[in-house]
């Protein structure tokens, strides 16, 4: 390698990580190179289309906050948008802010080697191209390793296989046919009441019931959204200083120190309103599991109250863990659809599923004849996506050795023996438990501010270092102690991945406190990293 790299700066992924990381970079003049795998600009919005794909946060704050010309020219249609106004969303930062001529699409990362001496990354891509780079920024996202199940024969169906994270471009006609959908999660949640009233027959083939929470999305209402302009910076500060990244009061109470009729109340209200503010209403719902068990209760409820088959209901409800604590699904019609005639639960959890043949699913008790067959099965969340490159540190050690035991960094930023790569959300940030363009905006102003600081100290080489990071995957794994997430198995522990170690890959400390810690991390001169200096200055 040339002294110089290529570029000052790679960053992989063209969603809402990437195309902010690239302005801001490019903004403070950096040389710098995005490289996406899509064919455009979007990130899980470009991949995930199928039917009632959404963000189950609403549009005001999903949203960036860096550009105010931005954020009022901008109206979303919906309380909660669908993939493609977001995508759209994406397409018109991407053109106003000039940012796709930085980009190379259809360049799918295949290996990362850091070059000692020159203190620099050689990025290698799936075409054979290779280019130079002082940083690479990995903007890849959390959920973007698409997860296909090892379900045997599953190559051998003969009808449409689709997954639900790789979704065609052209749109998908079910009209009279008989479709199978694998899963219950988020994504399955969100396309089965679509798909349900479009196709013959619907099988849902469920393994574990979830917690559903209703959305009640609904048309924007353009006084509502006056107002948010109007606000805009103090939505966007109460969003940076709160636990999710949300712009909403914290609860005060514990579920156990109210009336039974004021906690009834509470949830209701809550449950009226719709979406994850359910959990606002106590503040122990995450840790006691006595408070939990009161809102499983009122869910629970709902769900006898809306399915009309008693037999039915019970198998809709979840009974192996807390609500909240396995990313809880959030539709409208979800319940409501398995009253329907045209659509069959299939309990895989009584009756296992055996096989898939040509042309159906078979379990234990049936055999289930399909034309299409949808699997939702989810992602290799968090680490996934880097996992699945070959990513090579100081003296050649692969980030698969360093992640052998489960998801590991200094503040989700970096990780030892990775010098100059960053990772954006990355493991044991915050992340997918707070609101992802907050997070993201925060963690590319850091890397930001850390890069001008190298810059103006002539500083090569930036990684935390191991005590750095030992001490904060042992204060992430302490609070999660804290908490009832151990009490479900889910992406969050990464066990929805055969083989994969069983670590929490979130920090749950609250996401204002996280990002003060960064400041002050910075502020101290960049506490628990460790710089090199040499003749290789940071070039801009
Ligand atoms: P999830 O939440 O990981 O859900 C995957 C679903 O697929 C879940 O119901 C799984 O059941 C089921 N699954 C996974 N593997 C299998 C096999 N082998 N056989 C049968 N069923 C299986 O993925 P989503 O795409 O829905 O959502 C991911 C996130 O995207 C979501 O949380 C939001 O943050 C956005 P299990 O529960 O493991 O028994």
């Amino acid at each position: 390698m040339s002294d110089v790299p290529t570029y000052d700066a790679v960053v992989i992924g063209a969603g809402f990580a990437g195309l902010y990381a690239v302005h801001r970079l490019t903004g403070m003049g950096f040389r710098v190179l995005g490289l996406e795998r899509g064919q455009d600009v979007g990130g899980v919005w470009y991949w995930n289309r199928y039917p009632g794909a959404r963000c189950d946060c609403e549009s005001y704050y999903y949203s960036y906050g860096f550009s105010e010309d931005l954020q009022q020219d901008w109206d979303w249609s919906l309380r909660y948008s669908e993939q493609p106004e977001i995508l759209g969303y994406l397409g018109h930062v991407a053109d106003r802010f000039d940012l796709r001529r930085h980009f190379r699409f259809g360049a799918a990362v295949e290996a990362l080697t850091f070059d000692e001496p020159a203190r620099a990354w050689t990025v290698r891509t799936g075409d054979g191209q290779t280019v130079t780079a002082r940083f690479v920024v990995s903007a890849m996202g959390c959920l973007s390793a698409v997860n296909w199940p090892d379900i045997p024969g599953l190559r051998s169906f003969r009808g449409r296989l689709l997954h639900t994270a790789d979704w065609p471009h052209e749109p998908v006609d079910f009209t009279g046919r008989r479709v199978g959908v694998i899963g219950t999660g988020a994504s399955a949640v969100q396309a089965i009441p679509r798909i349900a009233r479009e196709a013959a027959h619907l099988t849902v083939f469920q393994r574990t019931a979830n917690w559903v929470l209703p959305a009640r999305n609904h048309a924007s209402d353009p006084g509502f959204d006056s107002w948010v302009k109007a606000n805009y910076g103090e939505i966007r500060a109460r969003c940076a200083a709160s636990p999710g990244a949300v712009p909403f009061e914290a609860p005060t109470l514990s579920a156990l120190e109210v009336s039974d009729a004021e906690r009834e109340a509470t949830y209701q209200s809550l449950w009226d309103l719709g979406g994850m503010r359910f959990f606002s209403a106590f503040t122990d719902l995450f840790s006691s599991l006595e408070a939990n068990a009161t809102a499983q209760a009122f869910v629970a409820e709902q769900i006898r109250k809306t399915v009309r088959e008693p037999e039915l209901a019970r198998a809709l409800t979840p009974t192996d863990h807390p609500i909240g604590v396995k990313r809880p699904p959030v539709d409208d019609d979800y319940y409501e659809t398995f009253n329907r005639p045209n659509v069959t639960l299939a309990d895989i959890r009584r009756a296992p599923l055996v096989e898939v043949t040509e042309g159906a699913v078979r379990t234990a008790d049936a055999e289930y004849e399909l034309d299409d067959l949808i699997v939702a099965t989810g992602f290799d969340a968090i680490t996934g996506a880097l996992l699945a490159l070959d990513v090579r540190g100081r003296g050649g050690v692969s980030l698969k050795r360093h992640w052998q035991n489960g998801p590991s960094s200094y503040l989700g930023l970096g990780m030892a023996g990775f010098p100059n790569l960053f990772t954006i959300t990355g493991p044991l940030s915050p992340a997918v438990l707070a609101n992802m363009p907050t997070a993201v905006e925060q963690h590319v102003d850091w890397i930001a501010g850390c890069l001008d600081h190298m810059h103006r100290e002539g500083i090569d080489a930036i990684e935390p270092t191991e005590a750095a990071e030992t001490d904060w995957v042992s204060h992430a794994n302490e609070i999660v102690g804290h908490t009832l997430y151990p009490q479900a198995e889910s992406w969050y522990f990464g066990t929805n991945i055969p083989g994969k170690p069983r670590r929490f890959g979130v920090y749950l400390g609250g996401f204002g406190a996280y990002s003060e810690r960064c400041e002050a991390v910075a502020q101290a001169g960049y506490e628990g990293f460790r710089f090199t200096s040499g003749p290789n200055r940071a070039p801009r």
